[in-house]
C-alpha cells in the first residue's frame, strides 16, 4: 500500500496550507461600505483573510469547500470588524462553521429580515441553514479564526444583502458591547 502525505494541512495554530489552497484578504479600502461610518483607518489595514479548499470540480454539486476566515480585531468608529456577510445563491445550501481562536458573533438573519446572533468562542459549532444570511463579527481582542465546510455550489450572493441589510449593527464601546437597531 503507497502511504502519501496529506495535500493540505489545517493546523489551527495557524492557518490552512496546501499548494492547492486559495486565499483572499480584505482591506479597510475593500470593506469601508459595510460599515456605518468612513474612519480614519489606513485603506490598506488588514480586516480580514479567507481560505479555501477543494479538490477536483469547484462547481460539481455534492463536492465540498473546507474554508478558514480569519477576522481581525479592528474597530471602525466603535464599529466591531465583521465579514460582508452573504445568503448562499443556491438557498439549499447549509453551511457549518466552528470557531478554532478569538471570540465574536454569528450574526444570522431569515428571508423576512429578522436578525439574531450566536456567539462563538473556540469549540463553538454552527450550522447554518440555506435560508438565513450569515455574516461574522469579531467582538474580542485577539484574531478570531473560523472553520468552514460549505458545497461547491452554493455561490455568494451578496447583492440580496445590499437590498435588505442586517437588522443589527455592533459597537464596542469601551469594553462594552452596543447593539444598534438598523432602520429600514
Ligand atoms: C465563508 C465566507 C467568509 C467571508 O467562507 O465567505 O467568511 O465572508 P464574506 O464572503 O461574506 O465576505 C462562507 O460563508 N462561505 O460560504
Ligand atoms: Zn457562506
Amino acid at each position: 500500500m503507497n502511504v502519501i502525505e496529506p495535500k493540505v494541512i489545517h493546523d489551527f495554530q495557524d492557518v490552512i496550507r496546501g499548494s492547492e489552497v486559495n486565499t483572499s484578504v480584505k482591506l479597510y479600502q475593500d470593506a469601508k461600505g459595510f460599515y456605518r461610518t468612513e474612519s480614519a483607518l489606513a485603506d490598506d489595514t488588514l480586516m480580514y483573510e479567507v481560505y479555501h479548499y477543494t479538490q477536483g470540480d469547484d462547481k460539481r454539486a455534492g463536492n465540498l469547500n473546507w474554508g478558514l476566515t480569519v477576522l481581525y480585531p479592528v474597530l471602525v468608529n466603535g464599529e466591531c470588524n465583521m465579514t460582508r456577510g452573504h445568503w448562499h445563491e443556491n438557498r439549499k445550501c447549509v453551511e457549518f462553521y466552528f470557531c478554532i481562536a478569538g471570540e465574536g458573533l454569528l450574526m444570522l438573519m431569515d428571508e423576512d429580515g429578522t436578525t439574531w446572533a450566536e456567539k462563538t468562542y473556540p469549540g463553538s459549532l454552527h450550522h447554518i441553514d440555506g435560508h438565513l444570511a450569515h455574516r461574522l463579527i469579531n467582538t474580542g481582542e485577539e484574531p478570531m479564526k473560523i472553520g468552514a465546510c460549505w458545497p461547491c455550489d452554493a455561490g455568494h450572493d451578496y447583492a440580496a444583502v445590499e437590498r435588505q441589510p442586517f437588522g443589527y449593527r455592533v459597537y464596542k464601546e469601551e469594553g462594552t458591547l452596543r447593539f444598534e437597531k438598523v432602520e429600514d
